[in-house]
């Protein structure tokens, strides 16, 4: 078979359903080999929209997303969508072309190091040297994109490489489980949380990786613990039950923190340090029990005592079976504070101001988004908005970044949730900024019939270096653009499109996008002086209940 055909066929072994794409001449013979596969090739605009959709299919499957991009600048287009799902835990696999690797007439053209440059930001970067490597090694990536903790994996295929003849087949792929942690080890778990007088339950971005959902609940229920979470562990509990209190949108001094600093345990499930900190641990502090897939990455500001190490469903299965019948005794105090910060949170989210503020828009996308709506952030300052104000439902029903945090993926991840979603309300939260740095994939999602509502929140800044800029007391200067005319930008790409003109509109105009299906972009006049007010002076002022 021809290396090219064993390639895809490796892939439909794997169970790929789409390679995410912009295909160059020294992708050609893996394009031929698609063509008469069961692989649906998804053309995009840029590698950046490719990468970022096959790590979000990545992100909501379990199951590594596929891209392809050439060699050169098609390569390095990756390296962003490649830091996403390194940082991010995405399992994604990227494949790229390369010059005949043998015998070329073509002197350096276009050629860089692409495997070295991606070695820092993958968990395996390799050129395939031979045809009758294939096999192995995509089932080896696959392996490895997989497994916790999921990444990024980089494979170069050279043109005559690809052309050649090989005499290898693919490998079955192969079933896995994770260890539970060790017995005694969940012994001190459980002698700590009874020990405890005020313990709490942080939820991060590993609890909503994987089936642990179901077990986190049951803890939480059957032990009384009030959790909290960070901002991408949003979505495993339910945070209209009564013991969620609510997400860390800020490391430090939010009314969520009062709580913090009161506990004298945190069992942290999932989390782990790539995502902004939920809050600063101290050398006389708390203790803290990591409880993950893998052991604690320790830093300035994070170094558990006790750490579980295992698959986080069943360790977390284990210890509600060891601690049945204890219950935490006083749990008043996290009562009181839970209905500070719902009452914070509900302020303004009836405020009648245009340009609107946030926490209008972010209370009124709650309301159209019904029960198992799918948000995508992309990244600004009102992605601190949705993390605190904005509850989750459902698992992975709020897809943001809060670790690379880069602008520019909001658009193409909303588009993959609306692929893998079609019958759900999806949409797409962008700023002005980040939206224009890959507004170009309007035409992919329309090329693919999506039902997707782009909400641009249209400050004409880059608004949240703005907020910083402030709260470090500098002057305001030098962050302000204009944009096109977003409504008809989005109609000359055949999208329908809105603009908010009042706060009493909003709701109206979403439910109309949303009922009418199709691509559908919503321009929103923001106003942005609250950041100040409530993130910062409110929050400096605020003293925590006694
Ligand atoms: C690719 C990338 N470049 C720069 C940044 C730094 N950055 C973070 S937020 C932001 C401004 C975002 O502006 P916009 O998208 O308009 O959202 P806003 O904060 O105004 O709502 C910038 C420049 C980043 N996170 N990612
Ligand atoms: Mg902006």
């Amino acid at each position: 078979m021809k290396a090219s055909d064993l390639l895809v066929r490796a892939l439909e072994k794997e169970g790929v359903k789409h390679i995410f794409a912009v295909p160059g001449e020294e992708n050609l013979d893996v394009l031929e080999s698609l063509r008469t596969s069961s692989i649906e090739l998804v053309l995009t605009r840029h590698e950046q929209g490719a990468g970022f959709m096959a790590a979000t299919y990545g992100r909501l499957t379990g199951r590594a997303g596929v891209c392809m991009a050439t060699l050169g600048p098609g390569a390095t287009n990756f390296a962003t969508p490649a830091a996403y799902a390194h940082l991010g835990a995405f399992p994604l696999i990227m494949i790229t072309g390369q010059k005949p690797i043998k015998k070329s007439k073509q002197g350096q053209f276009q050629i860089i190091d692409v495997v070295k440059l991606f070695e820092p930001i993958c968990k395996l970067s390799k050129q395939i040297v031979h045809g009758n490597t294939i096999p192995s090694l995509v089932r080896e990536s696959f392996r490895r994109a997989e497994e916790e903790r999921p990444g990024a994996i980089l494979l170069e295929l050279p043109e005559d490489i690809a052309a050649e003849e090989t005499d290898t087949c693919v490998v079955e792929p192969s079933v896995r489980h994770y260890a539970v942690a060790d017995d005694e080890v969940l012994d001190q778990a459980m002698t700590l949380i009874k020990k405890a007088k005020m313990p709490l339950l942080l939820l991060g971005a590993g609890a909503n990786r994987k089936t642990a959902c179901q077990a986190l609940v049951n803890f939480a229920e059957s032990t009384g613990i009030y959790c909290f979470n960070t901002q991408m562990g949003k979505g495993v509990v339910d945070e209209r039950c009564d013991y969620f209190l609510g997400t860390a949108a800020l490391s430090t001094g939010d009314y969520l923190h009062c709580a913090i600093e009161r506990a004298d345990l945190v069992i942290n499930i999932g989390h782990d340090v790539v995502e902004k900190p939920p809050f600063f641990m101290t050398p006389e502090g708390k203790t803290v029990i990591h409880l993950n897939y893998r052991a604690a990455q320790v830093d300035d500001v994070y170094f558990p005592q006790l750490e579980v190490v295992g698959d986080i469903g069943r360790s977390v299965t284990r210890l509600s079976q060891k601690l049945e019948g204890w219950r935490c005794a006083d749990m008043d105090y996290f009562k009181r504070i839970r209905q500070e910060i719902e009452a914070h949170v509900a302020e303004g989210s009836d405020s009648d101001a245009f340009p609107l503020i946030p926490q209008r828009f972010v209370a009124d996308t709650r309301k159209v988004m019904g029960e198992d709506g799918i948000i995508a952030l992309d990244n600004g300052i009102y992605k601190i908005w949705f993390a605190r104000n904005y509850k989750a439902y459902k698992p992975n029903t709020v897809l943001l970044d809060n670790a690379l945090a880069t602008m520019g993926a909001g658009l193409p991840s909303a588009m993959m949730a609306a692929q893998l979603n079609p019958e759900k309300r999806v949409l797409a939260i962008c700023g002005d900024g980040g939206f224009m740095m890959n507004s170009q994939e309007l035409e992919t999602a329309l090329r693919l019939n999506l039902n997707l509502v782009v909400m641009v929140l249209n400050d004409n800044s880059y608004g949240m270096i703005r907020w910083k800029q402030q709260g470090a007391g500098f002057t305001d200067w030098g962050l302000e653009f204009n944009n096109p005319d977003f409504v008809r930008y989005a109609e000359s790409y055949g999208a329908k499109a809105h603009r908010v003109d009042s706060a009493d509109s909003f709701t109206s105009t979403f439910e109309k996008a949303f009922n009418e299906g199709g691509v559908h972009l919503i321009e929103v006049p923001v106003d942005y002086s609250e950041n100040q007010r409530v993130l910062i002076d409110e929050l400096a002022a605020k003293v925590c209940l006694l």
